[in-house]
């Protein structure tokens, strides 16, 4: 865009004042403005103009006048001004040379004045609506704002849970840097360009129905610099089933308990700290925010093995993403956990849920003898419980 923004950051910080003036106060040279009526005054310095907003009460019957006088010092005389989205008349604006200042008759009440230099007029949109899809599909819109650096665009996306690849679909000139997106706590600020899109670099986990915010900065933005947001290739978690809360015959059982390994938030481990559970303990706190537990599962001999979980979840469901030996099985990247009704306080609140080899889930692993290294990652917020983990041999 024809922004510059480390100019209009460098005139933001350095300008950006806020100011209480006293009634009848002298035009003074250098000051960056002047009343002659108190009120609380806000200027804001552009690379075109300078935005006043202002509160004046109406002084009432003592009032001879039904407006005050303002003077705004600017770099340049000034050519054209706005009274909130009204143009100003050239006769309104008045030229102080030897203060160089901007001299303009303002009405009672909290309004916001543009005083502009260089450039032709221009106010931004009010607001502008933007389309969310998702595989071809509506999914929502999310409503925009436009201040005068950029636009902020918020809105649910009728889309997840899940992994998808997310495409905003851009004007001409809308960079990478200018663009960020946040789903839920998550934050985009890395894109790659695709057909006059910008394509996030990296999958996006998604939660059902993210609150989707997106962040364009650039000056004097015309329109919405962002025609679609698209959520593409969205792919759902796998699921487990629940099976009956009995260890299968030939099972390797790893303890929940027993990870040898972690990152992120510490989990909670408490001998008794919960219901019924198989060695008198179980791992809890796990928590949604990226941490991740990895156990070490000892497999004897060579074969087909399908993954169960005993886990508790007091949410409505609970996701993580799933590597043996540093890699997804195939079908297993991001799994999808059901709430168990509580989190192993009371009995049947631990539920034996199974991960692979069933119908409608994941197939079996293939596994080599040997120590093998399972790593739970806790994404999308949510805590999960884990009592053991089963590796049994498959059928
Ligand atoms: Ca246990």
């Amino acid at each position: 865009m024809s922004a510059q923004p480390s100019r209009i950051v460098a005139a933001i910080l350095l300008c950006c004042a806020l100011v209480a003036l006293g009634a009848t106060s002298a035009a003074a040279q250098g000051t960056l403005l002047s009343s002659s009526l108190p009120g609380a005054f806000g200027v804001r310095y552009l690379p075109d103009r300078a935005v006043v907003t202002y509160t004046v009460p109406d002084p009432g019957e003592r009032a001879i006048a039904t407006s005050f006088r303002l003077r705004v010092r600017l770099p340049q005389r000034v050519r054209w001004g706005f009274l909130d989205r009204e143009p100003m008349a050239e006769r309104e604006l008045r030229w102080d040379r030897g203060a160089s200042q901007a001299i303009v008759r303002l009405p009672f009440g909290s309004h916001r004045v543009h005083l502009g230099w260089e450039g032709r007029p221009y106010l931004p949109p009010e607001s502008a609506t933007i389309p969310i899809v998702a595989d071809g599909d509506p999914a929502g819109q999310l409503g925009a704002r436009f201040q005068l650096d950029g636009m902020e665009a918020s809105g649910d996306a009728l889309v997840g849970p899940g992994i998808a690849s997310v495409r905003v679909e851009t004007t001409p000139g809308v960079s990478p840097a200018d663009l960020t997106l946040s789903s839920g706590n998550q934050t985009v600020t890395q894109w790659r360009r695709a057909n006059g899109a910008l394509v996030t670099a990296e999958p996006l986990l998604i939660d059902e129905n993210p609150s989707i915010n997106l962040h364009v900065s650039g000056y004097t933005l015309q329109r919405s610099p962002v025609k679609r947001v698209v959520f593409e290739n969205v792919t759902p978690p796998a699921q487990v089933a629940k099976v009956a809360d009995e260890i299968p015959e030939n099972a390797i059982l790893v303890e929940g308990e027993d990870f040898v390994d972690n990152g992120g938030t510490p989990p909670q481990v408490e001998p008794g700290s919960h219901y019924d559970t198989h060695g008198g303990a179980c791992v809890y706190s796990f928590l949604g925010d990226g941490s991740w537990l990895t156990w070490k599962m000892p497999v004897p001999e060579a074969g087909s093995y399908d993954l169960y979980a005993r886990i508790s979840c007091g949410d409505t469901s609970a996701y993580r993403l799933v590597e043996f030996d540093g890699e997804a099985p195939e079908g297993l990247h991001l799994v999808e956990f059901p709430g168990t009704g509580g989190w192993g306080h009371a009995e049947g609140e631990w539920w034996l849920v199974r991960l692979t080899g069933g119908e409608g889930l994941a197939p079996s692993l293939q596994l080599e003898a040997g120590d093998h290294a399972l790593t739970l990652t806790g994404v999308l917020q949510k805590h999960l419980n884990v009592d053991y983990l089963l590796l049994v041999p498959a059928e």
